[in-house]
């Protein structure tokens, strides 16, 4: 009894939490969060809480920690798995939105922890300090996905599976076309994402190396924009103006968003982005291919944000006892000119 009314307490806070952090009432607003109606019957309402009635029989629950909405990308991908998990009746998404906050991150995750979730879903916002909560999880004995941002090595053996992309390689494929461009020779900016997250570290890390191959590219200045299109603005107009922005003849942006941003920089500054300043971003979202079509950004290099079916399979997956591998890599492509124009109408973020 003592142990239900914790986990009674438990679900209240994590429902509350939740609903705090989420802000709005989604299409997969956690359900648990619901008030009852003033008159509900008595009798049933009086009971103590009934833990399977938050697991429903043959349903997984799955509590999903996603970072926030800094980027278009991240839109389609909070999008992806509301949708797939609406579209299934055997699934059961808890859904809480950190604002971009590594704590409540940490707290979104305890909250799934105590609601006893069968799988736990998170984007982590940065590589480091998950160790703690995530060791509680496994106390816990429940499984932990990470997606779309890995987390550092040293604690591989806190997480079950990483399903998103090979970042490296993504920044491998944005410097080749970066040197194409710029008939290999120039100076570049370098627009990182958000200090400490996987996708911008390991972005920076394959573009550098790669860029090493070309030594008549000068990286002469790499700053964060935070992934955001008004921090990527902010940061390239700053650039322009000073000293080394006089000379300047390509922008590797790590997102779409930030990319964007620069493109108004540019265009505010008087000079011509994707011909006087060639750029090059990551992510595909529809915005970076009209951009394309328009000739103001050269190549963008495709990073799947599409995620929902591959996490729910996973989920199902580790529910069956099957082992799943540790890396499920998304497949993506590159896309210029004219190949980008023929893939907008299809563009489906
Ligand atoms: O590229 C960026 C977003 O983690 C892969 O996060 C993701 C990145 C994505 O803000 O637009």
């Amino acid at each position: 009894m003592a142990k239900r009314k914790n986990v009674l307490g438990a679900l209240v806070t994590a429902a509350v939490f939740i609903s705090l952090v989420t802000g709005c009432g989604g299409a997969n607003a956690p359900t648990t969060a619901t008030p009852k109606a003033p008159d509900a019957p008595k009798p049933e309402a009086a009971k103590p809480a009934d833990t399977t009635a938050q697991k429903p029989a043959g349903k997984i629950v799955v509590g999903f920690s996603q970072i926030g909405a800094e980027s278009g990308w991240r839109g389609a991908e909070t999008q992806s798995i509301q949708d797939t998990a609406k579209a299934d009746s055997t699934i059961e998404l808890k859904f809480s939105d950190a604002q971009q906050k590594q704590e409540n991150q940490i707290k979104a995750i305890r909250s799934f922890i105590a609601q006893k979730v069968d799988v736990i879903a998170m984007a982590p916002v940065v590589e480091t300090g998950w160790e703690a909560v995530l060791k509680e999880a496994k106390d816990a004995k429940i499984p932990v996905i990470l997606v779309d941002r890995g987390i550092d090595k040293k604690n591989e053996d806190l997480y079950t599976s990483f399903i998103g992309s090979d970042f490296i390689l993504e920044g491998q494929n944005a410097a080749k076309a970066m040197a194409e461009h710029l008939g290999d020779k120039g100076n570049v900016i370098e627009l990182e994402g958000t200090v400490g997250a996987s996708a911008a570290i390991d972005r920076k890390k394959g573009f550098d190396d790669e860029m090493k191959k070309h030594p008549n590219i000068k990286i002469v200045k790499s700053q964060s924009g935070d992934f955001t299109r008004a921090t990527g603005k902010q940061v390239m107009e700053a650039i322009l103006k000073s000293p080394e922005g006089k000379d300047i003849q390509g922008v590797y942006a790590h997102n779409d968003d930030m990319a964007l941003g620069a493109i108004q920089a540019i265009e505010e500054a008087g000079k011509k982005p994707g011909t006087d300043i060639k750029i090059v971003s990551v992510d595909g979202i529809k915005e970076a291919f009209e951009a394309i079509k328009a000739g103001k950004l050269n190549t963008v290099v495709e990073c799947n944000p599409l995620l929902g079916p591959q996490l729910f399979q996973a989920a199902k997956d580790l529910k069956a006892g099957k082992e799943l591998p540790k890396w499920i890599k998304s497949n993506e492509d590159v896309f210029s000119g004219q190949k980008a124009i023929d893939a907008l109408p299809n563009r489906k973020y």
